[in-house]
């Protein structure tokens, strides 16, 4: 397994719509394998592959946060086919906008049909902090990042200090 390197905003690649995947194999594996490292790595609960700059639409989530009762899931073409109506709020964070938390208001429960690790159709209901992350990775797959749903004014104060980050960690020469 490899980490790879997760894009942080701004950066267009982010802002791609990802493309659903033909069929499962070893190299969409491999891919899921390494997405769950470099999320571990990087003490996320849940990383879309468009993060580490592969435009499918995989997601790999484990919300267990407990490091000897590991949970990884994977879901490879996503679908949300029911929403609540009633909303909840949870303070988001998101590996390719560092250090950066809001409240978002999303759907409460949702329920998903996917592809599973091995191209298994599968229909899952979610709700609470799994719902919510569920829905912030399918928006990855549509170019979406949770500061869109900000104010004009919060979202540009965020991507400014980003792009000061930015300058100054590509300056840095190892
Ligand atoms: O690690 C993550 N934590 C998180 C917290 C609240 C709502 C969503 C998330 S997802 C985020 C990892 C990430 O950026 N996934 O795309
Ligand atoms: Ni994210």
């Amino acid at each position: 397994m490899t980490i790879r390197k997760i894009l942080t905003e701004p950066n267009k690649i982010l802002r791609q719509i990802s493309k659903p995947v033909k069929k499962v194999e070893d190299e969409e594996r491999k891919l899921m394998d390494d997405m769950l490292e470099t999320m571990y790595s990087a003490n996320g609960i849940g990383l879309a592959a468009i993060q580490v700059g592969i435009p499918k639409r995989i997601i790999v989530l484990d919300i267990s946060r407990k490091e000897d009762q590991k949970n990884p899931m994977f879901f490879v073409n996503p679908l949300i086919i029911n929403k609540n109506k009633e909303q909840n709020t949870y303070e988001e964070g998101c590996l390719s906008v560092p250090d950066q938390f809001a409240e978002i208001d999303r759907p409460s429960k949702c329920e998903i049909e996917y592809l599973d690790y091995y191209g298994k159709k599968q229909i899952l209901k979610a709700e609470g902090l799994l719902a919510t992350c569920i829905q912030h990775e399918f928006d990855h797959l549509e170019g979406i990042l949770f500061i869109d749903y900000l104010s004009k004014l919060k979202k540009n104060i965020i991507i400014k200090k980003l792009s000061k980050q930015k300058v100054k960690s590509d300056r840095i020469v190892v």
